[in-house]
């Protein structure tokens, strides 16, 4: 009955790959507390939850087609996990996304799952927990995908000597946790600028600084504070060339990074070769990657690399420096290289304008350029009080989302394939609220909301979704409206399973009647999380190629759990029956018979052969699902 249901699915979704590769992690999570030699930036008072103890967690390397297998046990005895795969499509793995109350099960305290997907979308992407906000947590790590038969990975990987991840974190000093109370409370506590900012890991905080005249708290610093200590080196060797994997892997604030006297030619945005484009500083918001080849051209020395907070009025800079040999860590009084300043609205969309797709025809989806879009949306983000309870909210078309009960993608099958169930799209999924294709009231988005307004918008709650049918083509423009205070904020926006085309962007309000003339539908940049710039509006192009359910949220880690996104279901008609690991969560659990069956891909007891060995043979043989494992 299984292999009926999987064999079908399974091989219409295979990638043929001659000599892939198994590559088998194996991640311990447990809770932590911020101390030497654990403390990222010498403050010691501060929750973490690390993977085997490292911040940034470990690196997953992969070819186009290996197989990921990562064993994930969760020790902490408070929170429940998931990891998500940023920039990883899952394309017809759709429950190897690793989003609870979207895909799968959360993985609760003392449980473990094994995670096994087949590795696509060459580039660099990364991981991150993907439950509250414990990724602020340190829950987060680079994923870097090779691909030796690609040639224009092969082409450009003639122009550099070797490569260097760069990780970017906001550090807060309050755990996740604690954050999320204060913005599920009434009166509102925002989480703040935060406390510091990490690059690979490490950072200064001032308040241990050593540097000033005031001494550092001793119950809060550690005794060695020097900053010297809390700052990565990037290691180069003269006259080589390198490619910087820049990751921003902050919850809430874009940054711009810039290293002394050094230029930096941009060649890949979250997966996609672009033409090269030369900067002296770069902008990131928030889950963007870039690479860009920096050739160690000036005389040996070490030079500061750099970032600032941007679009927000204060914040931690974030310190590393580029290092020729083993010359000696650049002082306080260095050249610090020059940053846009936090306000600036024109250096992030002149960048933006500049990255275009060097070979639009090397990706899959670049046929929808030149197609006719089936659903063509308008998503209107706006802040709000909720009704019932006046907490501060955000919401898109007044849906504010809601994150289900059990698994999305569970309710979505089953109601598919429920007796007498009609046919998708018009099928009804139980507890679900449908986002409106466009906003019910339109203002000019760059003025306040008035009063009547707020009353308007005053966030509609549940799950949100878009549904869509296999093969659709959308054009969805993102518009950003002004916060509650009248403040201008930066999202951007991750589309889960997918990379879009970038077909528009402007300032002001979107017009739907003369801004379309003017999208590029030739070479437009094809990434996975768009940037939404204060006062403006962006548009993206993709095609629903990927049968399952996908998140579609801000970034900003905050802001998706205030409620600023939906989930796109495409085509759940289409889905096989959901492995167990995804199946009603609550009632895997109480079943203490299942509960103490350790169900490893790679060994499974003979005593559930006869019900979990078929599951476990056929996703394992084919490499596509992930099993939930019930440690006791
Ligand atoms: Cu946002």
């Amino acid at each position: 009955m299984i292999i009926n249901v999987l064999l079908p699915w399974i091989s219409s979704s295979l990638v043929s790959v001659a000599h892939a590769a198994l590559i088998e992690q194996v991640w311990n999570v447990r809770p932590r507390r911020s101390r030497p030699p654990l403390s990222p930036d010498c403050f010691t008072d501060r929750d973490m939850l690390l993977i085997n103890d490292l911040n940034p967690g470990p690196v997953v390397q992969a070819n186009v087609g290996d197989t990921v297998r990562i064993t994930i046990t969760n020790h902490s005895p408070t929170t429940s996990i998931g990891i998500h795969f940023h920039g990883l499509p899952m394309k017809g793995q759709p429950f190897a996304d690793g989003v609870p109350t979207q895909n799968q099960c959360a993985t609760g305290p003392m449980q473990t799952v094994v995670m096994e997907f087949i590795a696509q979308n060459v580039g660099t992407h990364y991981w991150h927990g993907h439950t509250s906000l414990n990724r602020l947590d340190g829950l987060q790590g680079a994923i870097v995908i090779h691909d030796p038969t690609d040639l224009q990975e092969q082409d450009l990987r003639t122009l550099y000597d070797e490569d260097r991840i760069i990780f970017l974190q906001d550090w807060y000093h309050r755990a996740g946790s604690s954050a999320r109370t204060g913005l599920d409370s009434e009166p509102f506590l925002w989480i703040g600028n935060p406390q510091s900012f990490l690059i690979n890991g490490m950072g200064r905080f001032e308040g241990c600084s050593t540097a000033g005249s005031e001494i550092p708290d001793t119950t809060i610093c550690a005794t060695n504070c020097d900053i010297q200590d809390y700052i990565s080196p990037i290691q180069v060797e003269a006259g080589k060339t390198y490619r910087l994997r820049i990751i921003n892997a902050a919850s809430l604030v874009a940054v711009n990074f810039a290293i002394a006297n050094h230029t930096m030619t941009i060649v890949e945005a979250d997966g996609t070769i672009v033409d090269p484009v030369t900067v002296s500083n770069l902008d990131l918001t928030v889950a963007q990657r870039y690479s860009v080849l920096l050739t160690a051209d000036q005389p040996p020395s070490s030079y500061w690399a750099t970032t600032v907070v941007r679009h927000r009025n204060a914040g931690p800079m974030g310190y590393a420096y580029l290092q020729y040999g083993d010359s000696s860590a650049p002082t306080e009084e260095g050249f610090i290289p020059d940053h846009p300043a936090w306000n600036d609205l024109l250096a992030g969309p002149e960048q933006d304008a500049k990255l275009v797709t060097k070979d639009p025809t090397a990706y899959d989806s670049h046929d929808v350029l030149t197609a006719t879009p089936t659903r063509e949306l308008i998503y209107v983000g706006t802040q709000a009080r909720r009704s019932s309870d006046n907490l501060l909210r955000w919401a898109v078309n007044n849906i504010t989302m809601q994150f289900p009960a059990e698994p999305l993608i569970v309710q979505a099958y089953n109601a598919v394939n429920k007796a007498g169930a009609a046919a998708w799209p018009n099928t009804d999924i139980p507890n679900t609220i449908v986002v409106p294709d466009k906003p019910p009231l339109t203002w000019d988005y760059t003025q306040t909301l008035q009063n009547e307004g707020v009353s308007i918008f005053n966030g509609e709650n549940g799950v949100a979704i878009l549904k869509l049918v296999e093969g659709d083509i959308v054009d969805l423009v993102l518009q950003n409206a002004l916060a509650l205070n009248g403040a201008a904020e930066m999202h951007a926006w991750h589309l889960h399973g997918h990379s879009f085309w970038i077909i528009g962007q402007g300032h002001g309000t979107f017009d739907p009647e003369t801004d379309p003339a003017n999208y590029n539908l030739v070479n437009p940049v094809r990434r996975d999380t768009a940037s939404l710039w204060p006062y403006g509006w962006t548009a993206i192009r993709f095609k629903a190629d990927n049968v399952g359910v996908w998140p579609f949220h801000c970034t900003l880690n905050a802001h998706s759990v205030m409620g600023m996104g939906l989930t796109i279901i495409t085509s759940p008609d289409k889905l096989p029956l959901p492995p167990p690991h995804s199946s009603n969560c609550l009632m895997t659990s109480l079943n203490v018979a299942d509960a103490q069956v350790c169900f490893l891909a790679n060994e499974v007891p003979s005593s559930v052969a006869g019900r979990g060995l078929l599951k476990l043979s056929v996703a394992s043989f084919f490499m596509t699902s992930l099993i939930v494992i019930l440690v006791v």
